[in-house]
């Protein structure tokens, strides 16, 4: 049960605060725990309200209707109007609101959420306008010396998402974390902190779901009902209380506003989607090329390959080993003739090497880019390629003169580029990172230009590397979309930068671990994101390779990748028959490339994600509303864009039946096209309950796990484009485009739809309307099947003339089918599942009826 601010609640606050300063008085460094006194004065704003309590200030506005913003002081002076994660244009932005000024509260009401302010404790409550609460402060702001908490009620059915690849469950209920980017080589399922640190997450209970971002920069922590069982809190070390609060009430609109308040991702290159080879590291040069040629040799379909730090001389960043690499850039000539992009590791340490004509250092130097310590002195830390300078990317400078770096490595043809070690990672360093003390420069509208500690800027610093080198990249060759890979970062780093889950190990219980890991991510902003296959510390089994193979080809970087010392861990390495399974896997990721490019389109505009939890999609697929994904029976399932759902074992080293939970009842089989409805599936009746098939919710089925299969499913009602198998997204691919039509539920209609969109892959040009889009749909009346291909839009030519389509669901029993276009009949085969014909396409549009 929510509870309403008490009187109670705050003389045991008072009260213990009171047992804090009575013990402190002893103590020779008391902590000053204060709450802050209630309301001394307001003034309603045409936005917001900004509220008075003695010395402290706190201000909150309504950036739409359904935002609203919270900035508390314990000074006058409101913490600075400034973010490195919300964009400026969403921090302007404004609506008006309608004071709610009552005996007991004060605050403001928008279209959509009804903000109160007790006058006495401060506490706030965010209502929707039937007053379900939003949000509700469980106590006041509690004051720790720097530190703050700010605590909210949690009823027992509330389930928490986001934080990022957090490890862990993907609900992050009665879980605690702390957010400090952390290099945790060999994470296990409890490790925190991790690389990352993503201050937002989601409410979500009985259907109804709230974002809440909490733009602190600093150590923060977040307890989801670890340490209280009827409250979760958040709060940081030291650093401004500045949270975004905002209503859903669907989780996938909360996904979009928390993309308006900190951009989405930007549409990335289409070899990305493709597959991606690496280890640490391929060398010299013969064995890049041999990989390269290994895997066009056998069939596998490829697009990247990747240089780890070994290409380097002496890991010096922005170097290259002639010795190993006699000919680099013949090297990456040759790949590049194969279709392969080159990703080449750049870390951010700079070696400490002067006088040697190492530009990176020399130049660095000279224009003072590098961080200080507080006397004023170069910061020096010992990473890869020994005593190293860190680059002061907090400052444009020094940002821009980092993305000059890239000039020749660019020009001579390497597509992307990786930030590792970004926490920062150091290792002469007893917390691993830099000191605390250590002094950055700040310039940044909204920030006042000033210098910070490394304790303000520790968390950002990864996601500024990540900024420097897209926006270097991007002023560089500004029409070609950057591929930048980052292994830490912030809020709002989805921007710049892909990323990846860091080294996990190859054990199954980590390939389990990358679907809540990525599904979090996606949550929070970072929809191109994947996790080594293969995992990255040891030595896979063959069976756990193939099966995270499998399960990889659904992620959104598909990318193989393992460390210095560890066997190899390239397709082929277990034999034919585990290599034939995993190719097979691959091709599928390539065959439903316009599918994915269509769903990674509307990610770059939306800020969805790609890989999806259940409830994502199907916030009301249970009737008490909870996220499916927490059910035992679908707690490793997760959605690859909207219209196909994945669904390994839970364990899948065991092989044991699983249940495979549906979040709606109505779904075809992949593979087979064979139709999986509620109606067919018998379930054993509920003792004490009478067997009414409509409670049967949610759908379920028994699955016998096998390695070389892995359950997807199609939703009913979706069109499914395909293409031809290419050995690298570089191809155009030759023959008809496929579309795959799965009638949605009879009794309405029977409706599905589906569409596409295309462009070159490579250059900005979409933006100036050079792309290819359409629209799909069916639907059944009289008997008959109406299907609609719609026109192409823009003016990206199609890559083909035909179109092949797969009708499923059909009922197989009936006599033959007739299609019909415009009058014309058009020659259909019959397969187990399916109708499938060919049609010229035009680009006009075409009409078909089967009957
Ligand atoms: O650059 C080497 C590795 C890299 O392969 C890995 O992916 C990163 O997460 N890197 C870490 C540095 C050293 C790890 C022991």
């Amino acid at each position: 049960m929510r509870f309403a601010s008490s009187f109670f609640l705050r003389v045991v606050i008072v009260l213990s605060l009171a047992v804090s300063f009575a013990s402190a008085q002893q103590a020779p460094a008391p902590d000053p725990v204060f709450v802050l006194p209630g309301v001394t004065g307001f003034t309603s704003l045409p936005n917001g309200i900004d509220i008075r309590a003695g010395a402290a200030h706190e201000q909150i506005v309504a950036l739409r209707d359904d935002v609203v913003r919270i900035r508390v002081s314990r000074t006058e002076a409101l913490p600075e109007d400034a973010s490195w994660a919300v964009l400026a244009g969403a921090r302007a932005s404004r609506v008006p609101v309608t004071p709610l000024i009552r005996g007991s509260s004060i605050g403001f009401a928008t279209k959509q959420l009804r903000v109160a302010v007790d006058r006495t404790t401060l506490e706030l409550t965010i209502r929707d306008a039937d007053g379900n609460i939003v949000q509700q402060d469980a106590r006041p702001i509690v004051f720790h010396g720097d530190a703050f908490q700010i605590a909210k009620t949690m009823p027992l059915d509330e389930h928490f998402f986001g934080l990022g690849d957090k490890t862990g469950p993907l609900d992050r209920r009665d879980e605690a974390f702390t957010l400090w980017n952390t290099d945790s080589y060999r994470f296990q399922e409890s490790t925190d902190p991790i690389y990352k640190s993503i201050p937002f997450f989601i409410t979500y209970e009985a259907g109804r779901a709230a974002g809440v971002l909490l733009d602190n920069t600093w150590r923060s922590s977040f307890d989801f009902g670890k340490e209280s069982r009827d409250s979760y809190s958040f709060g940081a070390e030291n650093g401004p209380i500045d949270y975004y609060v905002f209503y859903g009430p669907t989780p996938k609109q909360v996904v979009k506003t928390y993309a308006w308040l900190t951009g989405t991702p930007p549409l990335p290159p289409l070899w990305s989607l493709g597959y991606q080879q690496s280890r640490y590291s391929y060398y010299p040069q013969s064995q890049v090329l041999e990989i390269a040629a290994h895997l066009r040799a056998d069939r596998i379909p490829a697009d990247a390959i990747y240089l780890d730090i070994d290409y380097q001389d002496h890991n010096r960043p922005f170097t290259v080993d002639q010795s190993r690499f006699p000919d680099f850039p013949g090297m990456i000539a040759k790949l590049n003739a194969d279709n392969f992009h080159v990703v080449a590791i750049t870390d951010l340490h700079i070696a400490k090497y002067p006088d040697h004509g190492y530009f990176p250092y020399d130049d660095g130097t000279a224009n003072d880019e590098f961080v200080k310590n507080p006397d004023g002195s170069v910061y020096t830390g010992v990473v890869w390629p020994g005593p190293s300078v860190f680059p002061d990317f907090t400052r444009r400078q020094s940002r821009v003169w980092w993305g000059k770096l890239y000039r020749n490595f660019y020009d001579m043809g390497i597509a992307g580029f990786w930030n590792d070690m970004n926490e920062p990672s150091i290792f002469d360093s007893p917390t691993k990172t830099m000191p605390l003390d250590v002094v950055h420069r700040i310039d940044e509208p909204g920030f006042r230009t000033r210098t910070a500690t490394h304790a303000e800027i520790h968390n950002v610093y990864g996601m500024e590397n990540s900024r420097a080198t897209f926006e270097g990249l991007l002023a560089l060759k500004p029409d070609v979309r950057p591929f930048v890979l980052t292994r830490a970062s912030y809020a709002g780093g989805q921007r710049y930068a892909a990323t990846w889950t860091g080294d996990n190990s190859s054990t199954w219980n980590h390939l389990r671990m990358t679907t809540p890991m990525l599904e979090n991510l996606g949550l929070s902003g970072f929809v191109f994101a994947g996790a080594d296959v293969g995992g990255y510390a040891g030595t896979p089994t063959p069976d756990l390779l193939t099966k995270w193979f499998e399960i990889a080809a659904f992620q959104p970087i598909d990318r193989d990748h393992t460390e210095k010392g560890s066997a190899m861990q390239e397709p082929w390495v277990s034999g034919p028959e585990q290599e034939a399974i995993r190719r097979r896997f691959i091709e599928t990721r390539y065959r439903l490339m316009p599918y994915f490019y269509t769903v990674a389109e509307e990610s770059s505009r939306t800020g969805l994600p790609i890989v999806r939890p259940l409830f994502l999609e199907f916030p009301d697929a249970a009737p008490d509303r909870h996220p499916l994904d927490d059910d035992l029976a679908a707690s490793a399932e997760f959605l690859f864009g909207p219209d196909l759902l994945i669904a390994p074992a839970p364990f899948s080293d065991l092989m044991d039946v699983y249940p495979v939970e549906f979040p709606s009842a109505d779904w075809y089989d992949f593979w087979t096209g064979e139709r999986i409805r509620k109606t067919q599936v018998h379930h054993p009746p509920v003792v004490g309950q009478p067997a009414n098939p409509a409670d049967q919710v949610p759908m379920q089925i028994s699955l016998h796990p096998e390695l070389a299969t892995l359950p997807v499913f199609v939703r009913a009602g979706t069109i499914l484009p395909m293409e031809p198998l290419v050995e690298s997204t570089n191809q155009t691919p030759q023959g008809p485009l496929t579309l795959r039509i799965y009638p949605g539920d009879p009794g309405e209609g029977a409706s599905c739809s589906g569409s596409l969109y295309l462009d070159d892959g490579k250059t900005m040009a979409y933006r100036r309307g050079d792309f290819l889009r359409m629209q799909f749909t069916c639907g059944m009346s009289d008997h008959e099947l109406h299907i609609h291909i719609g026109a192409h839009e823009g003016s990206y030519p199609a890559w083909w003339k035909e179109i092949h389509a797969e009708v499923y669901g059909l009922n197989p029993a009936s006599p033959a089918v007739h299609v019909e276009s415009n009058g014309r009949s058009i020659p259909a085969t019959r397969s187990a599942q399916s109708i499938d014909f060919t049609i010229v396409d035009d680009g006009k549009g075409i009409d078909l009826d089967l009957h």
